[in-house]
C-alpha cells in the first residue's frame, strides 16, 4: 500500500478512536473535558499512534491490538503541546492551524489539561491488557518504555535544555541532542511500543530504536527548515540550519533518512512503508 493512503486510513481510525474514548463535553467537569477534545481532536498529523501501529503490522500483528496504546501515545504527545505552548515555556499562540490551549482556557486549565492528558494517556495503555491476546508483560513493558523515554534523560531533559539554549549558543551537538530527546525520543517510544506489544526480539527493537532517532532528527531539522523558509522564528534561538546553513542542514535530514533506512534492513522486505516514510520527511510542508 502506498504510503499516503496508508497514512490516511490510519489517521482515521485513531481520530475515530480518539473521539469515542475521550470524555463527552457534556461530562463534569465539562470544562476541561471541553478543553481536552479542543487540542486533541484538532487535526495532528497521528504521526506517532501511526507508527505504533505500523509497527505492529510489521511484525504481523493487527492494528486492534495496539489501537489503545497508540492513541495513548497521541494524549501524551498532545499533553507535551500544550505545556510547550505555555508563556513559561514556547509562548506560542497557534498551534495546528488554531489558537493555543491557554490562548482559549487560560493558563491553569492549558496546564491543567496538560496534566489530564498524561494521566489519560498512560491509563489508554494500561487497557490495552483488556485486549484479548495481548499479555500483561507485554503492557508493561510499552509503559516501563514510555515513561522511559518521557523522563529527565530524554523529552522532559531535552525540554531544559531547550530552555536554557542561551548557555550553548552555537553549538550543533547541543541541538542535536535536544532534538533527538524531545522529538525522537518519543517517536522511538512508539515505534517500539508497537514492537514490545508484538513481542519482537532484542535486534528489532534496537532497529526501531535507530530508525527513529534518525527520523526524528530529520523531521524536527526539516521543521526548522521550513520554519526558516517561512520565517517564523522570533527570537534568536539557534537551530541547524540557522547554525550550519541551510544546504548543511538538508544534507543532515538527506543523511538521517538513509540511515533510518539501513537500520530497517534487518526487517527484509517488509519495510516498505517505513523506506517510504523516511523518504517522504524531507518534502514535508508541515
Ligand atoms: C515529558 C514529563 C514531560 C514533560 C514535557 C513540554 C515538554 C516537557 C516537552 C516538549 C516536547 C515537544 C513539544 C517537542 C516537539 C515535538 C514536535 C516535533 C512536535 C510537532 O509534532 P508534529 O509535527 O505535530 O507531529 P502534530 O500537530 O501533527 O501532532
Amino acid at each position: 500500500m502506498k504510503l499516503a493512503s496508508y497514512l490516511e486510513e490510519k489517521k482515521k481510525i485513531i481520530d475515530q478512536y480518539l473521539e469515542n474514548k475521550l470524555p463527552s463535553e457534556k461530562e463534569n467537569p465539562s470544562l476541561i473535558h471541553r478543553s481536552i477534545r479542543y487540542s486533541v481532536l484538532n487535526g495532528g498529523k497521528r504521526l506517532r499512534p501511526i507508527l505504533t501501529i505500523m509497527t505492529a503490522e510489521l511484525l504481523g500483528n493487527s492494528y486492534e491490538q495496539v489501537l489503545p496504546t497508540a492513541a495513548g501515545i497521541e494524549l501524551i504527545h498532545t499533553f507535551s503541546l500544550i505545556h510547550d505552548d505555555l508563556p513559561c515555556m514556547d509562548n506560542d499562540d497557534y498551534r495546528r492551524g488554531k489558537l493555543t490551549n491557554h490562548k482559549v482556557f487560560g493558563e491553569a486549565i492549558a496546564v491543567l489539561t496538560g496534566d489530564a492528558l498524561l494521566v489519560m494517556g498512560l491509563d489508554f495503555i494500561c487497557q490495552n491488557v483488556k485486549v484479548e491476546g495481548v499479555t500483561k508483560d507485554s503492557v508493561l513493558l510499552a509503559i516501563e518504555n514510555v515513561l522511559a523515554m518521557l523522563g529527565t534523560k530524554q523529552m522532559l531533559g531535552g525540554q531544559v535544555d531547550d530552555i536554557n539554549w542561551h548557555e550553548e549558543k552555537e553549538n550543533p551537538d547541543y541541538i542535536k541532542d535536544i532534538y533527538l530527546k524531545k522529538t525522537s525520543a518519543l517517536i522511538c517510544a512508539s515505534l517500539q511500543a508497537g514492537a514490545l506489544l508484538s513481542h519482537a526480539n532484542q535486534k528489532q527493537i534496537l532497529a526501531l530504536k535507530n530508525y527513529g532517532e534518525n527520523i526524528g532528527l530529520a523531521f524536527q531539522i526539516t521543521d526548522d527548515l521550513i520554519d526558516l523558509q517561512q520565517d517564523k522564528k522570533d527570537d534568536d534561538k539557534p537551530t541547524y540550519p540557522t547554525i550550519l546553513g541551510i544546504k548543511e542542514a538538508q544534507e543532515e535530514v538527506k543523511r538521517c533518512c538513509q540511515q533510518a533506512k539501513e537500520y530497517m534492513m534487518i526487517f527484509g522486505d517488509k519495510t516498505q512503508l517505513f523506506y517510504e516514510l523516511a523518504d517522504f520527511i524531507p518534502n514535508r510542508e508541515k
